[in-house]
């Protein structure tokens, strides 16, 4: 049975050891709870640190076996591990960075170097618990190279990764010094999960300016593996929140204590962390309470804010912060009756929480960035009984995107979240009915389960098709069976195109001159008298003449305009070049605008690339240069071909195919090869018969009509090599 492994820097249980002795606590997060309501027929495995720092090898050995026993695999760092890789690079570097908080991200090797090794250390453990079918499943910015160094163990393991927090724009992420092995390393997953589509695009935007791989759609084809990139807003346990079994009516409580009958709660949750908008929070209080008096003694702020990374300098900062500021706010307004904000530096159990929620009138949750942010969903399901209460969502939140019901705010703009407080208090109790119901309707239906459903289907699917678009593969059996009806066969025929099928791609399309291994392989071939090559390639007739022109072989030049057989060229058919002095022009222009682009003449066509420019501006002005195109074309008989990263204009009625014909219909020949790469070459494939002896074989994994497939050039020369070897 195929099980799934999920992977994150913290377990599902923590470690604590009291008095020697070592106590197991389950922590509660989304991410486990969501998981373990997954459907059962899928066995999981967990991987992770367990949180506490075990240094006796007996002790480990211990844990490992206890933990074992719930399918848990412990992965133990030792102090300074977690000093340099967790406290170090994953919170010091990355999560300051990617939360947009430049000014206190630190960069330092001695960090970089712990958290490669650690990474590892994780993407070890996986291989070795890993088992031929499982579904791999790595979570969150403490492990982003995890999954390409999963890849180089397991190279056909199925590895999905999630970002729990938000992916910064290029022009942030570009600053950061291991930005390319940051993103290689997230690029050896099959599927790469965000929030929201802001951080998907980023991404995209990001390996393709700093790795140069394009994506179409959100999939992106690297070393012939499709990667799907994707949007799942992680949800919450709906029901845990909407009908919790044990609340206390903590609103009740506070009456007593510290409101007048009819007072109001606003409430907020946060752990302590600079991205969560807490001074400006305060600030926007105090001004609220200096703008409008009426509200003094009429509304308290419960404010929660969680221990979190207590060592970290900024946070102590923050923590000093905060008091201070909590504590001008109160000197200043409150009275014997009235405290403005009740201040909890500390975590409260779930039903305390659970009670707060409730009782609050208004969730003020003003983080500056912020992944998701469950607790304003939290929030929102807690209200499901009593359809009272108003969401106040900063904008820069992830959840800001689905919670569109909710008062929305810039947590920077201070006069903006002192009337969004006044529209929220003020907000009759039918519109509050009515946006929660909305923001419930939609929180239900996308809850936890279906987040990690949603992702781990969209995995298997990824998974089932490269396993569909690996059957067209020319596996062995077939190579052997192409080698043998090679052997016996008298009269060959072998078409070889040339770009991207015996030589990779370069930036210029004039430095990929013929390699020597390349050159002694086509001597090879048309050495053997009962072969006839034919180089069938888009390229002008001189430049392909001049590299391969003294090869024994015939060609095919210009897409089929020009053939050449018995060293002679001719055109293929009666055609003109007088409309090139019309078209010049208008791609000279764009080339003018477009600085990088070039254009290249052939006698029968003339290409406009864009290979070496942006491919968003590229493709802007292919979309422009169309319709000029149209209308310039529309009473000759041309055609446009968009290929990979140009556009040609020829002749209508001149293909690969129709010069193909030439030399099939030439004589009885009793085997057929033909090799390509792209759509150009689709027209070759089907002018090929279709008997058993014909192979028509595609370079890449895309949608061919070709019979198989074949990954790469170096591929496609050892195939040709092993044919042609005695
Ligand atoms: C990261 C991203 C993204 C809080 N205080 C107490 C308590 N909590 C619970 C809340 C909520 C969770 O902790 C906090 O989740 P958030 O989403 O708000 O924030 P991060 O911890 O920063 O999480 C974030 C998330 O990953 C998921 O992808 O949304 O953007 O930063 O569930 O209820 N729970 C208890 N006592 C507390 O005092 N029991």
């Amino acid at each position: 049975m195929a099980r799934l492994m999920i992977v994150s820097n913290r377990l599902p249980i923590t470690i604590d050891k009291k008095d020697g002795e070592l106590f197991y606590h389950p922590s509660a997060g989304g991410l486990a709870t969501g998981l373990n309501s997954l459907d059962q027929d899928m066995d999981k495995v967990w991987i992770g640190w367990p949180g506490k720092t075990i240094r006796d090898e007996a002790e480990k050995r211990s844990i490992e076996k206890q933990l074992h026993k719930d399918d848990i695999i412990p992965v133990f760092l030792s102090r300074k591990e977690k000093l340099l890789y967790y406290e170090g690079f994953s919170n010091k570097t990355v999560w300051p960075h990617f939360h947009y908080f430049t000014q206190y991200t630190t960069y330092d090797t001695s960090y970089w170097k712990a958290y490669k090794s650690v990474n590892q250390k994780f993407a070890d453990a996986v291989c070795e618990h890993y088992q031929d079918g499982d579904l791999i499943w790595v979570h969150d910015y403490q492990l982003l190279l995890v999954p390409n160094l999963i890849r180089e163990n397991c190279p056909n393991a199925s590895i999905g990764f999630f970002l729990h927090i938000p992916f910064p724009s290029y022009e942030i992420f570009r600053i950061l010094p291991w930005r390319k092995e940051l993103l290689e390393g997230v690029l050896g997953a099959d599927q790469i999960g965000f929030h929201t589509f802001g951080y998907m695009r980023h991404f995209l935007s990001a390996a393709y300016r700093i790795t140069g791989h394009e994506h179409h759609f959100g999939k992106l084809t690297i070393d012939n593996r499709l990667i799907n990139v994707d949007v799942f807003p992680m949800g919450i346990d709906y029901n845990k929140y909407a009908f919790p079994e044990q609340v206390t009516n903590q609103k009740e409580g506070y009456e007593a204590h510290y409101l007048e009958p009819g007072q109001k709660l606003i409430l907020s949750i946060d752990r302590l962390d600079y991205t969560k908008g807490i001074p400006e929070r305060i600030e926007a209080m105090a001004e609220f309470f200096e703008r409008y008096p009426k509200y003094r003694g009429k509304v308290s702020l419960v404010m929660i804010v969680v221990p979190s990374r207590s060592n970290v300098d900024q946070y102590m900062d923050l923590k000093n912060e905060v008091d201070t500021l909590v504590g001008r706010i109160n000197a200043q307004y409150s009275n014997f009756d009235w405290t403005p904000i009740l201040y909890f530096y500390r975590s409260f159990p779930f039903q305390d929480l659970t009670s707060m929620y409730k009782a609050a009138d208004v969730a003020l949750i003003t983080p500056l960035r912020d992944g998701m942010n469950l607790v304003a969903k939290e929030y929102i399901a807690s209200k499901e009984t009593t359809k009272q209460g108003v969401l106040i969502l900063s904008e820069m939140a992830g959840a800001s995107n689905e919670l569109t019901e909710a008062i929305s705010v810039n947590p920077h703009d201070i006069d903006n979240m002192v009337e969004s407080l006044v529209r929220a208090l003020e907000m009759p109790l039918e519109e509050q009915a009515e946006r929660l119901e909305v923001m419930q309707y939609k929180l239900k239906r996308y809850n936890v389960k279906h987040w990690a459903e949603s992702f781990i289907n969209e995995q298997i699917e990824m998974m089932e098709s490269q396993q569909v678009s690996q059957t067209n593969l020319l596996n062995s059996d077939v190579k052997t069976q192409l080698i043998q009806q090679y052997k016996t066969a008298e009269q060959r025929l072998l078409f070889l195109d040339y770009d991207g099928t015996l030589m990779n791609f370069q930036t210029d399309p004039q430095a990929v001159v013929p390699d020597k291994e390349l050159m002694q392989l086509l001597e090879n071939i048309c050495a053997d008298s009962k072969n006839k090559l034919v180089i069938i390639t888009g390229r002008d007739r001189h430049t392909i003449d001049e590299w391969l022109g003294h090869l024994a072989c015939d060609m095919a030049a210009e897409h089929g305009v020009w053939l050449k057989e018995n060293n002679k060229w001719r055109k293929s058919t009666e055609i003109f070049d007088s409309w090139k002095k019309d078209i010049r022009p208008v791609l000279e222009d764009l080339v003018l605008r477009t600085p990088g682009s070039f254009i290249e003449e052939k006698d029968y066509s003339i290409a406009w690339h864009y290979r070496k420019i942006d491919k968003d501006l590229g493709e802007k002005r292919v979309r422009e240069f169309r319709d000029v195109l149209r209308y310039l074309t529309a009473s000759l008989d041309l055609q446009v071909l968009e290929g990979n990263k140009v556009v040609e204009i020829k002749n209508a009625g001149v293909s690969k195919g129709k010069a193909a014909l030439n030399w099939i219909n030439a004589k009885n020949w009793d085997f057929y090869l033909a090799v390509g790469d792209d759509h150009t070459d689709e027209d070759t494939f089907k002018a090929l018969p279709t008997n058993d002896n014909a192979y028509t074989i595609k370079v890449g994994i895309q949608q061919t009509t070709a019979k198989y497939n074949l990954l790469t050039v170096e591929e496609v020369r050892t195939m040709l090599t092993e044919m042609v070897s005695e």
